[in-house]
C-alpha cells in the first residue's frame, strides 16, 4: 500500500524537517545523512556503469591501466567509508566488508553516532545484471566518551535502538527506503539533476500477502515443520487465499522491497548445515526489521523478534521471517508445531 507525493521535495529537505520536529534542530544528524547520501550517489553511479567501469567480477590482478581491479562490493565499502571517515559525526563503524570494527582515522574527529552497513547487498547477483542494494543501520552511541572511540558496546545494541534504518535497492531505478522510526518513506534518484526526491509516503505493507520468499533449494535441510509451511503455502485452499506465488531474486533487500510493496513473506531459514541462517543481525536483520515494522510489518527469528535479540559478535546471523504481520505470525504458528486444520 502506498502513498504517492504529488509535492517535490528532496530527501535532505525531508530529513532536515523531520530533525528539526524531533531533535531539536542541532542538524548533526542531518549532516551525517548528507555524506551517507553522498555515498550512495557514487555507489549508484558505480552500478548503473557496471559492465563499461571494470567493477564487474575481477578480484585479483591489474587491469590495462596497470591499477590494481577491486569488486564493487569493496569499492561500496571503501567508497562508505570515504564519505563518513571525516564528518565529526560517527565514533565507530562496522561493515560486512571487514571482519574487524572500524575505527574514525586518529586525524578526524569522534562524534555521537554508530554506522553498519551492508555496502553491496546480493554480491552473487552483481555480475548478472540483477538488483542489488546497500543496507544501513544508524544508532547513537552508549559509551559516554564523547571524544573517544567507539567500542563494540557501542555496536552490539539491539536493534531496538537503532535511531535510523535504510537500504537503496538498485533495480529498475535507484530507490532509498528509509526510517527515524516516523514511518517509512521512498525515495527514488533522479540522475539528471543527482537528488532523491520522494516518491512514496508512510507506506504501509497489507496485513496479508500472496508470495513467499525462499531459497527452496535448500529445503532438504529444513525441520519438518517449516517444510510443511512452504507446503501449506502451495496448497490451493476453497478461499482462493492460497496458493502463494513463488519469487526469489536472492538479494535480501530486492526480495524484502517487493513483500513490502505486495505484501508477502520472505525468509532465511536455519536449516541443518547453517543453525542460525545466513543473513548478519548487525547490518541485515536489524535495518530490514527496523524498516518492516514501521511499515505495519513483522519480524522474527522464528520465534523471537529481531529487534529484541541481543548481539554478541558482529558478524553474527540470525534466521528471518520478515514480511506481513499475519505471513510471519503464520509461520511463527507453524514452527512452533501449531498447524492450521488441513495442514497436518
Ligand atoms: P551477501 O551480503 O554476501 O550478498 O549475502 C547476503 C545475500 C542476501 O541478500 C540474500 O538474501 C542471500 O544472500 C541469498 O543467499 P542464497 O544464495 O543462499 O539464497
Ligand atoms: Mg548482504
Amino acid at each position: 500500500m502506498r502513498m504517492r507525493v504529488s509535492k517535490l521535495v528532496t530527501i535532505e529537505r525531508h530529513i532536515a524537517e523531520e530533525e528539526h520536529v524531533k531533535r531539536g534542530a542541532t542538524g548533526e544528524f542531518s549532516r551525517m545523512m548528507r555524506d551517507m547520501l553522498l555515498a550512495i550517489r557514487l555507489i549508484s553511479r558505480d552500478v548503473r556503469r557496471a559492465g563499461l567501469n571494470d567493477v564487474l567480477g575481477l578480484t585479483d590482478g591489474t587491469n590495462v591501466h596497470g591499477e590494481q581491479v577491486k569488486k564493487l562490493d569493496q569499492i561500496a565499502h571503501d567508497t562508505i567509508f570515504r564519505a563518513m571517515d571525516h564528518g565529526g559525526h560517527l565514533c565507530i563503524m562496522a561493515s560486512e566488508e571487514s571482519e574487524e570494527l572500524i575505527p574514525i582515522p586518529p586525524e578526524y574527529e569522534r562524534g555521537k553516532y554508530v554506522l553498519l552497513f551492508d555496502p553491496l547487498d546480493g554480491s552473487s547477483n552483481i555480475d548478472v545484471n540483477v538488483t542489488i542494494g546497500t543496507i544501513f543501520s544508524i544508532y547513537h552511541r552508549v559509551t559516554p566518551d564523547y571524544v573517544g572511540d567507539g567500542t563494540l558496546e557501542d555496536v552490539l545494541q539491539p536493534g531496538a535502538r537503532q535511531v535510523a534504518a535504510g537500504y537503496v535497492c538498485y533495480g529498475s531505478s535507484t530507490q532509498l527506503v528509509y526510517t527515524t522510526g516516523n514511518g517509512v518513506d521512498v525515495f527514488t534518484y533522479d540522475p539528471t539533476i543527482g537528488e532523491f526526491l520522494l516518491s512514496d509516503e508512510k507506506i504501509q505493507i497489507p496485513n496479508r500477502g500472496k508470495y513467499y520468499s525462499v531459497n527452496e533449494g535448500n529445503s532438504s535441510k529444513w525441520n519438518d515443520n517449516l517444510k510443511k509451511y512452504i507446503e501449506y503455502l502451495k496448497t490451493p485452499s476453497t478461499d482462493k487465499r492460497r496458493p502463494y506465488s513463488l519469487r526469489y531474486v536472492g538479494t535480501s533487500i530486492a526480495d524484502l522491497h517487493r513483500t513490502i510493496m505486495y505484501g508477502g513473506i520472505f525468509m532465511y531459514p536455519a536449516d541443518r548445515s547453517s543453525p542460525n541462517g545466513k543473513l548478519r543481525i548487525l547490518y541485515e536483520c536489524n535495518p530490514l526489521a527496523m524498516i518492516i515494522e514501521q511499515a505495519g510489518g513483522r519480524a522474527s527469528d522464528g520465534k523471537n523478534r529481531i529487534l529484541d535479540l541481543r548481539p554478541e559478535a558482529i558478524h553474527q546471523r540470525s534466521p528471518l521471517f520478515i514480511g506481513s504481520r499475519d505471513d510471519v505470525l503464520e509461520a511463527e504458528a507453524f514452527l512452533r508445531g501449531e498447524f492450521p486444520e488441513g495442514a497436518e
